[in-house]
This record gives structure tokens, C-alpha cells and sequence, in this order.
């Protein structure tokens, strides 16, 4: 990344008002050029020209069976997830930066902000197997032992609303964890129940310009329609948490194998501090 890219990493931003109260309000928000358009644009263009070997998606293949991902072949045509570890150092530095990390603190506040996970959600046209990307809550997968985190959702490209971007369902961060959902049980589950209950209305689908973020609470209900577009919809999704939050010792794709003890913070070792003044 070129000195200038970098240098615009590295300022803060100052959101709105109006920003942040629709974050606490609706438990969701747009930050527009969450990072530089180029950063986007760029970050895009090195994920499309990796081999299909490097940006093997690795959960499709392996963890989802670990983690009982239902076999209903409709659930398995969301979307395909990228770890952070089959990406190029620019998506870290992306991630990590102070520009995203001023952010996460504004909407937070808290002392500091811990990067949890990155991922790069892929999803291709309906035609190459895009589909929808169920109604969910993130905290039911997460092995953290408060709610509270979020999740800022990046861009990486143009996205027309057509191309499947995040839908949320505003208000349900304050329903409490609704567990897991159909995407992973079959038979009843809650999020199903309330959708079908309450008549949920979703957002509609925002139309994204490179850099721009949707950033949801992890208890806000939400997901995508299909990509009608004939291009791959990328999303950069890094979810951030207070530092002081501490491991459950629940099971999950990301903390599975790494030396983490019951009832502590999360080493930054492997969980970085993210500069955020
Ligand atoms: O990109 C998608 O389709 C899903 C992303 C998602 O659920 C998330 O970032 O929490």
C-alpha cells in the first residue's frame, strides 16, 4: 500500500450526531468511507486476483461440517467466508487501523477496542450460486461473554442494493440473544418465531459505494437478499469488541485451537488492540 493510502488509514473520523444516535437507536448504521474508496477498491482488486487455491474458502469446506451447518443445500448457497488468514497483509492493516478503530470507539465507548474476527463475506451472482443470507444475531456464535460488540460491514467495490448488501431488522439488539437460527437448526427456532410473530419489517438494502460501512450491534437481527447482479458482492466484515470483554470457552471457528483460558480477557497477542484516538 502506497504511503499516501496509508496515511489516510491513519486519521480519525468524527461521526455525526445522527450517526451515532441511529446506531443506538435502530442498532445499526452507515459510516461512509469507513476507509478510502482506493483502499476498497484496492483491497477488491487482491482478493479477485489471489489463486482459487489461496481464497479457498476454508468454513465451506471443513468447519461448517464441525459446526453442524445444517444440510439443507438452500443454507449452504449464502455466501462463502474468507478468514483473515487466506488474505494479504492489506486487509489487516485495513482492519486495524485507527481511522476504523475511532469509529468503533465513538460507537462503543469504551477505554479500548479488541478486534475479534475479519471476514471476507463472498457472495456470487444467484447464477454462480449467491442466495439469500438468512435472518440471524451474531452474538449467539460468538464465545464472548457480554453482547455489546459490532460488526462494521465494508464495501469493497461499488454495491448496488441489487447485489445483496445488509438488511437489518431495526430495534431487535434490544430483544436479548434469540439463539441460534435456522441456518443451523432445523425444526423450530426463535428468530423464525418473532420474524413470523412480530411481522418484522427489514431495511432496505443500501446502495454502497466502495469504503462505505454498515456497522450492527451483535444482537441486531439481520441479513441479505440474494446478488442479482452479475458481479461477486465482497463485504469486509471485522467484528470489535470492548477489550475487557473474557472468553466463554464456548466452541467456535475462530477460537478453536488457540491457548485461551475460561474466564479471561482475550490475549491481544492474538486479538489486537486497535488504535482508536
Ligand atoms: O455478508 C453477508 O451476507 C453476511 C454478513 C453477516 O452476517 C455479518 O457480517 O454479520
Amino acid at each position: 500500500m502506497t504511503p499516501t493510502l496509508m496515511s489516510g488509514l491513519d486519521e480519525t473520523i468524527t461521526l455525526s450526531a445522527d450517526t451515532v444516535e441511529h446506531y443506538h437507536e435502530h442498532g445499526w448504521t452507515r459510516v461512509n468511507e469507513v476507509i478510502p474508496r482506493e483502499v476498497a477498491l484496492l483491497l477488491r482488486e487482491r482478493f479477485l486476483s489471489l489463486e482459487p487455491e489461496d481464497k479457498a474458502a476454508e468454513l465451506e469446506a471443513l468447519d461448517i461440517e464441525k459446526q453442524n451447518y445444517t444440510s439443507d443445500p438452500e443454507y449452504r448457497k449464502q455466501h462463502l467466508i474468507h478468514r483473515e488468514n487466506s488474505l494479504t497483509e492489506e486487509f489487516t492493516r485495513a482492519t486495524r487501523c485507527r481511522r476504523v478503530g475511532s469509529v468503533v470507539r465513538r460507537l462503543l465507548d469504551v477505554p479500548e477496542v479488541q478486534l475479534f474476527r475479519t471476514s471476507l463475506f463472498e457472495k456470487k451472482p444467484e447464477s454462480g450460486g449467491g442466495g439469500v443470507t438468512t435472518l440471524h444475531q451474531d452474538y449467539p456464535y460468538i464465545p464472548v461473554d457480554r453482547s455489546g460488540s459490532l460488526t462494521i460491514w465494508i464495501a469493497l467495490g461499488d454495491l448496488p442494493a441489487e447485489t445483496g448488501t445488509l438488511q437489518f431488522v431495526s430495534g431487535t439488539h434490544r430483544e436479548g440473544s434469540l439463539g441460534r437460527d435456522r441456518t443451523f437448526i432445523k425444526g423450530y427456532d426463535r428468530v423464525t418465531e418473532m420474524e413470523r410473530k412480530l411481522d418484522w419489517k427489514v431495511s432496505p438494502a443500501p446502495s454502497l459505494r466502495a469504503g462505505d460501512a454498515t456497522i450492527h450491534h451483535d444482537l441486531t437481527v439481520h441479513g441479505a437478499g440474494i446478488n442479482a447482479s452479475s458481479d461477486t458482492r465482497l463485504g469486509l466484515a471485522t467484528l470489535y469488541m470492548d477489550s475487557r470483554c473474557l472468553f466463554t470457552g464456548a466452541p467456535s471457528a475462530v477460537t478453536d485451537g488457540m491457548p485461551l483460558q475460561l474466564n479471561t480477557a482475550f490475549p491481544t497477542t492474538l486479538f489486537p488492540i486497535v488504535p482508536s484516538v
